[in-house]
Order: C-alpha cells, then structure tokens, then sequence
C-alpha cells in the first residue's frame, strides 16, 4: 500500500484574470479597447468588468440596458497564469474544479482542451495532473454567447419553444428565444421585473485541489425519523478511494447546548467511489424550528476517516434536525396544502424571493443577509425561491437556516416549457444531483418544486395556448410527455433518492387553475386589473403567489434618474417598467385612481403607489390569514429587487423598505386582530401562531376623525392555539351609530393584560372619498438622533417618514395615528442627527391627492 498521505489540499485560482473580447467577435470593430487585456474578476461577470474598467455605461443608469445587449451577443476569453509547485505534483491527484461556469465555456490548460460546460448551474471537475508542470501554468476560458451560440440550433428546430418574454431590443434575428434550451438563469433574457443582461463570466470560484488515497467528495446527515424522543440520523460519507481496506469512520457532533456526542466505526473501503454509512442515533434532539416556532438550533457534525492511525479526510458542516411533511388531505374544501414542521401545523407566512441582481456575483453577504433579516424582522417563517432565476449560495442558505427561515426551493425552470431532449434532459438531471447535494443539509429548505408555473402556463396562459393550436396533436403530446418526463419523473427521482425527507412538487401552482386542491397564484388582481377586494372571493389552501406593484422608494428613483426623468410617462421610467412592455405603469395608476385618487405630483405617486400596495397585500395576506385552516399559507410576490424598478418588491434594490415591508411586520405578527369589511358587514377574527391558546379582550372603538369617541366597546375573547378565532361580526350600523362614514374611522385593539398587543385601523368607505382632516403632524428627532417622536392632532392614515438618500431603519413605519396620539419610535442609521434632521420628510394620506389636498381644514 503507498504511503497514506492526508488532506486535500486546495489552491484557489482568483488572482492575475484578465478577459478580452475574442478576436473573432463581430464586436470588436466597434469595440476595439474590450479586445485588448482587461483586468477581470473571479468570480464575476463581463458585464462587471467592463463597467470597472470603463467600457460599458452603468447598466441600471436611465435607459442605458440597450447599450450593453452587445456583451451578451458576443464571445470572451479569460485567462490567467498559475504557480504550482513539485510537491502539487507528486499527489496522485490534481483537480482542476470550477464551482460555476457562465455558461459555454471552454478550458484549456497550457493548450490543452480540458473541459467544455454547457450548464450555468453545475459544477465542474477535471483530473489535470497529466497536463499541468511545475512552475507557471497558463489557464484559458473561452465563452461562447449564450444567444448567438444557440441560435442556428434553435432556427432549424421544427417548432421553436418559446422564452417567457420576448427579447425588447433587436440583436435578435426573428426575435427568436433561445433561453429555454439553455441552463442558465431565465430572468437574465429580461423578465417581467428584470432588464436583460445576459450575462458571461466565471461567476464561481475555481479551485486546484490535490489530493492522494481518499477524497471526501460528500458528507451528509440524512434525517430518516426526527420526533421530539428521538432523531434516528445516517452520517453518509461519500469517497473517492485508491485503496482498499478498513477504515474508522468517526463522527462528532455539538449539540446547540453544547453537549457533544460521538460515534465511531469500522468500515471497510472499496476502491473507486464508495459510500461509508454511520447510524446515529441522538435522544431527545434540540430540533430547528422556524421562525415564531422556537429556536432554529443547529448541529454542528464532524466527520474524519483514517486509516493505519492516519486521518486521511475531514469535514464538518452545521445541519438542524426537523420533520417535514407537506400535509395534502382531503378534507371538507377539497385537498389541503399545509406544511407539518416538527409536528406542528404552521401557517407559511412569507413571500417570493426572486435573483437580488442581474449579477449574481455582486451579491455580497451583507445583501443577502439584509433581505433575509428583513424577511425575519417581518416575521416570515418562509420564503419561496423562485424558479427562473438561479440556486444561491452556500451562504444565503446557511444565514436562512440559522435564522429559522424555511424555503421553499425551486429548481430553475421558470415558465417556458423545456425542451425533451434527452441531452437536455440528461443535464439538468445533473445540476439537479449537484444542487439537491449541495444543499441537503439545510434544514431552511423544507420543499422542493420542480418549476414555476410551467404546466399551469401550458394549460391556461395566452402564449401557450395561442402556440398549441398552431403545432401538431403530435407536437403538442411531445411537449406535454417531455415535461411529464423531466419533472414528475427525474427531478422527482433525484429528491427521493438524495433527499428522502424534503418534499417534492412538480410544479407550482400544483393544479393550474383550481384553487381549493394546492397552491394557487393569484393574479386577476393586478394582471387581470380586478380590483383589489377581489381578493376576497378565492381562498386558496395556499397562496405562493399574488402581488401589486409600486414605485421605489424616491431617494433609489434619484439614483437611477435625471430630474426631468421623474414622471411616470418618461422614457426612463418606462424602461424601469418592465410588466406590459413599460405599460404597467398605467395599470398602476389604474389601481392608485381607483382607491386614493389623482396624485398631486410625482412624489405623491411614489407614496400612493407604495400606499395601494401595502393597503392591498395586506388585505389578502390577512384574509389568508383569517381563513386558517382552509388556507396555509400566505406568500406574496415579492420580497426583493433584481434592480431599481417598478416592480411588485416590498423592498427595494437599494435595501430600502417600502411600505409593503412595514405593513408586513405587523400583518404577519404572530398574533394578529384582522378585521375585514365587505358589503357593509365586518368580522372581526383574530390569528394566533401561538402554541398555547390565551385569552385576550377585544376592544372597538370608533371616532370622528378629529378625535370625537363614537362607540366604544369591548369583549372578553378565547384565543385557540395555532388558529384563526372568530370574534364577531358588526354591520356599520353597530359601529357608527350613524356617524358619517366618510369622517369616522375604527380602531380594534387586541388586549392583554391591559397592554394592547395588535392594533388594526378600519374605515367605512375607500380612501378617496374619506374627508380626511389635516391631521397636523408633528415630528422631532430626539438630539442624539436615536428617537423620533411623532404625535398627530387629527387622524393621521399612512404616517410615512423617511430620511432622504440617508438609510434610516425606524422602529415603525407607514403606520395611522389616532388623533392626538404621540408615538416614539427609535431609529438606526449610520447618519449623524443633524443630518437626518434635516432630510426628514414626514408625509399622509392627507394632502396626496388633488382632491384631498382641495378640501379645506376646518
Ligand atoms: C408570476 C411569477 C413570475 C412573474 C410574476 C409577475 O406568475 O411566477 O413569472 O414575474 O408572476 O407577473
């Protein structure tokens, strides 16, 4: 047997990249400095690079996304050189790994041709031993456009599949679409919140990785049987092996008290690729609960294999230990979709969760951890990654797991039908082992779906319809079986095999149109133009999908625009516009018409559009709520921005919270009064996520909206543990004992110990025709800048105060204020008092719209 030799040993190839536009590239006339040697980054994209280095305008800026189209149309070549050293060289193994390839590329390594990938999403290794030397060693990546690549394929295909939004600007002959027969993230081609900047790059690490004797290529902890006596665990270690013999096998955990645990084993090893099994076994486990559940605990485990007293690998990685089922029964509304955590029935409160940026790779952890902490301050227990944009990284899953958020993963297919064929099929079954490998220890992710409305759009949606009566019953039956094949049978596979204790789903929304059986989407709100209290008449067993839009908030709209930009009609804010090819901003102001009225100006049309948003999404979020247990769940579109547009996000590119985040807070609170008007008649419930039943009093009062107490009163209420508890039901007659409608406003209070623990605002009439008082607001920064005091003299709907270009996190915000009362809020921010004093911007319902602003104070 050869010397036990330990430990791989890995070298990361991040320095001395450079990138030129390949000589051949159509490009380079027009572009001749992109085909001299830039200073590229590794990981990152073209795109990047040639902004840092001055070649591109900013892709975000006004309407500059047409003038970067060439970069994605064109081929790149990076390369860079490398040391390795004779003691790399004496291994018996030398790998050359590529985390992530963007997404034709070719590798070769001193000339030669080493690798070709064809899949964004997968991850790639090489045995280069045999073509590397000691000293310096040249490495090249060439990559071909993912479009023009493509193209010549797809026109010759008899029946082109089309992409999900055709490209807007001409590079494409025909318009034809070639993202859906290609790996790569969907939303890069543009979407309906998305530019399109299709981009290149090694957008993941590289690596050398050298090693003798024994790889650990896997080290997992299977959780076959999680209850609250016990957790029944599989360590799998997966090796790669030159020798056969016994080794020990030895795992050791911490748990989250920090009690540890051990058990060791003997196993024998094959040559080649083996897998080490080690049944653990730990009692009374500290489980991970989602957030409002418990604590997200977390296991560290460790793994090393030695063999002849030598430990040749080790690993360690944290996991938490839960139960997952996906609760589909019939029952008296048809079939549920509940998820099951641990035992416990929970209500997904949540939302979408799309790419953070059209470059993946200037994602900084700081972002991914704003959004997540942001999605946690709003209490979400879930977020669904969707499906047409690309798996994130290690890291956002490991921050999602230790704050107790659960995920819902899509793989990435999301809307076009893919194609059948079985090279097409054959390598997304691959990305799908990588990624469900890579990701199986996290116990965030609690579902995985194998597209996004893929078949629901076959079945119902306009393009797909209008394509199946043109192609051939045979055609058609193709398609159909093709996604059939890859989704209800292969990704399927691959989670049952890799993943037995996460759920499946083969698409979402699971039964198209048919709400009571699954999860549903709903968009007659919004893209069917139905009005808002729509959302009352379905109520889907679960809701992953509905949405309105709204503005940016104004200091991320100055980033992005000149002044004579800031109209809703200008060219650049049509750009920034992307649902309806730049005409959703009419369908925006169809919906801010309808509640609130003509806005006075253009930052008045900010603040209405983010008002109607929030207004409207917390309707539904609470109905949703309120109809526990017929509906699960609650998850909105959506929760962040791919960049600065007008687009359905609850926070903004630039990390600022709109309203919507603010509402969400206090509309996904885990407990929660909800009281919801219609047709003159309102009933009052209140949700509980608690999992102990309490008892609370329920007080109502109504007021003249300059402070007069109309009606008052209250009721002692029994709140059931993890439900929705009817409190009552009152006609506007029982509360505004003939009041005027228009000038009265109802406030319900849930009381605990005589301290009110939820406070919900109702009102008899839409927002533009309440006579809304100049509330008189009054607004001080305390000096060092930490408080902000804020009291109204008359009723105050949508306090609004921001700070400017300055983040400024206050403690609430977008909130109603009952006349004459005075609240103080605390405020983070990284800005000096003065500062922010002097940005301050307080803003209500009150004098946003012509007419309002037209009524006179009393
Ligand atoms: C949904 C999503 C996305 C889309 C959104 C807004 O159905 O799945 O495809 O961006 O609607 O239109």
């Amino acid at each position: 047997m050869a010397p036990l030799q330990a430990q791989v040993v890995r070298q990361t190839l991040d320095q001395g990249w450079q990138l030129r536009l390949a000589p051949h590239a159509q490009a380079v006339a027009i572009h001749p400095r992109a085909a001299q040697w830039l200073t590229a980054h590794v990981p990152g994209t073209v795109q990047t690079d040639l902004l840092a280095a001055g070649l591109v305008k900013r892709p975000y800026y006004r309407d500059n996304e047409p003038t970067l189209q060439w970069v994605g149309m064109s081929a790149w070549e990076y390369r860079t050189t490398f040391e390795v050293d004779a003691a790399t060289l004496q291994r018996a193994h030398v790998d050359l790994v590529f985390k992530g390839l963007d997404t034709f590329a070719d590798v070769t390594l001193n000339g030669h041709h080493v690798l070709s990938a064809d899949n964004m999403f997968r991850r790639w290794r090489v045995p280069v031993k045999r073509w590397l030397r000691v000293g310096t060693n040249t490495l090249a990546v060439h990559l071909q456009s993912p479009i023009t690549h493509m193209l010549p394929w797809v026109m010759k295909q008899p029946a082109v599949l089309p992409g999900e939004f055709p490209p807007r600007f001409g590079l494409v002959p025909g318009k034809i679409m070639t993202a859906t027969y290609v790996r790569k993230a969907a939303y890069q081609y543009g979407w309906d919140w998305a530019p399109r900047f299709v981009t290149e790059g090694i957008w993941k690490p590289v690596l050398l990785e050298s090693w003798d004797t024994l790889r650990l290529a896997d080290f997992h902890i299977a959780q076959p049987e999680v209850t609250a006596a016990m957790a029944s665990l599989q360590a799998l270690l997966d090796v790669r092996s030159d020798v056969r013999g016994r080794a020990i096998v030895r795992i050791d955990w911490t748990a989250p008290d920090g009690m540890h645990g051990q058990r060791i084993r003997t196993v024998a090893i094959k040559k080649g690729r083996d897998q080490l099994s080690v049944p653990i076994r730990i009692d009374h486990p500290q489980r991970w609960w989602p957030v409002g559940y418990g604590k997200p605990n977390l296991y560290r485990f460790h793994a090393t294999v030695s063999m002849g007293g030598k430990t040749l690998v080790e690993a360690s990685h944290d996991t938490g230990l839960r139960s997952v089922v996906l609760r589909r029964l019939k029952d008296r509304w048809g079939r549920s979709f509940g998820f099951v955590v641990n035992g416990v029935p929970i209500f997904a409160k949540g939302a979408n969760f799309i790419p953070p940026d059209s470059f993946p790779p200037r994602v900084t952890r700081a972002r991914m951890h704003h959004l997540l902490a942001s999605a946690r301050a709003a209490h979400m227990n879930m977020l669904r990654i969707w499906g047409g944009g690309y798996y994130l990284d290690d890291a956002f899953y490991a921050m999602a797991d230790r704050m107790g958020i659960m995920l819902w993963q899509g793989f990435m297919f999301g809307g076009p039908m893919p194609p059948s064929t079985p090279t097409f099929v054959d390598n997304a079954r691959q990305e799908a082992i990588q990624q469900v490998r890579r990701l199986r220890d996290h116990p965030s992710i609690v579902l995985w779906c194998g597209n996004n409305e893929v078949e629901d759009g076959w079945e119902h949606f306009g393009w797909q319809k209008a394509l199946r009566s043109k192609l051939s019953a045979a055609a058609v039956e193709k398609i159909g079986q093709g996604m059939h094949v890859l989704f209800d049978k292969v990704l399927r596979k691959v989670v049952s095999v890799n993943e037995p204790a996460v759920p499946y789903i083969p698409t979402s929304p699971i039964h198209g149109g048919i709400e009571n059986t699954g999860d549903y989407h709903y968009w007659s709100v919004w893209s069917g133009s139905a009005p808002i209290d729509t959302y009352l008449d379905v109520t889907p067993r679960f809701e992953s999908e509905y949405g309105l839009q709204s503005m940016p908030d104004m200091a991320t709209i100055d980033g992005f625009t000149l002044p004579a930009d800031r109209t809703l009609d200008s060219k650049v804010m049509r750009a920034h516009q992307k649902f309806a090819n730049g005409n959703g901003n009419q369908r925006l102001m169809l919906y801010i018409r309808r509640l609130y009225g003509e806005p006075k100006n253009f930052a008045d049309t900010v603040y209405l559009s983010q008002v109607m948003q929030a207004e409207g999404i917390e309707l539904n979020a609470e109905h949703l709520r309120a109809a526990r247990p017929q509906s699960m769940g609650s998850l909105y579109w959506m929760l962040d921005d791919v960049w600065p547009g007008i687009t359905w996000s609850s926070i903004d590119y630039d990390g600022r919270w709109k309203m919507l985040q603010y509402h969400a807070r206090r509309f996904y609170a885990p407990v929660r009064i909800i009281p919801i008007r219609q047709h003159g008649v309102t009933r009052v419930s209140v949700v509980s996520d608690r999992r102990k039943p309490f008892a609370a009093s329920v007080r109502i009062r109504v007021f003249d909206m300059r402070g007069e107490l109309i009606d008052q009163q209250q009721r002692i209420v029994h709140m059931a543990a993890l439900a929705s508890t009817s409190v009552g039901q009152y006609d506007d007659a029982q509360l505004l004992h003939g009041a005027n409608p228009d000038r009265s406003v109802a406030v319900f209070d849930l009381m605990v110990d005589g301290r009110c623990i939820s406070r919900h605002f109702l009102f008899f009439a839409t927002a533009k025709s309440l006579e809304l008082p100049d509330p008189d607001i009054k607004a001080t920064l305390s000096a060092d800048g930490h408080h902000l005091t804020v009291s109204a003299r008359h009723f105050a709907r949508e306090v609004w105060i921001t700070f400017g270009k300055y983040h400024a996190m206050l403690s609430d915000d977008a909130f109603d204020l009952l006349p004459g009362e005075s609240r103080t809020l605390t405020l983070t921010s990284t800005a000096d008092a003065d500062a922010l004093r002097t940005a301050m911007h307080v803003q209500s319902l009150y004098g946003s719209t012509r007419r309002s602003a037209r009524m006179a104070t009393p």
